[in-house]
């Protein structure tokens, strides 16, 4: 069993979080803020058998796109010279776990 962390864009997550239902992955949703922007983004829980990890995490890829933002770090909206003016957000940011145990009653 493992467990797959995915932060992916607001914008995308509803049509992602379809997708991995389509193919019975079972899915919760997150609502979370990137550190670097404060921006709301969306992190999905997906616990699944090891064997399924490579197909979901091919759903997430095919549903997120990548996006220029205007950095404003730290939600202060001051410039900061020694920080990017634009930076690249998502596809997805995907983590997998190990779990070493899983119920459910
Ligand atoms: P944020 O932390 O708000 O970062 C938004 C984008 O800003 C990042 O896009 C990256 O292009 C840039 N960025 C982040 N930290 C930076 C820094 N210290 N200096 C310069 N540029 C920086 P993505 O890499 O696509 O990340 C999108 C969101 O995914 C992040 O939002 C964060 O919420 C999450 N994320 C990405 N990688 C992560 C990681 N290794 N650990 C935890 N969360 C991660």
């Amino acid at each position: 069993m493992k467990l797959i962390l995915a932060i992916v864009n607001n914008d995308d997550s509803a049509v992602v979080a379809g997708a991995l239902s389509r193919e019975y992955f079972t899915v919760t949703q997150l609502s979370t803020t990137g550190g670097f922007l404060m921006v709301g983004n969306t992190t999905f829980l997906v616990g699944t058998p090891a064997d399924r990890v490579e197909r979901a995490i091919e759903i997430i890829k095919e549903h997120c796109s990548t996006r220029v933002k205007e950095a404003q770090p730290l939600g202060t909206g001051l410039k900061n010279s020694s920080l990017p003016e634009n930076v690249n957000v998502g596809g997805a940011a995907v983590f997998v776990l190990d779990v070493e145990k899983h119920v459910k009653f």
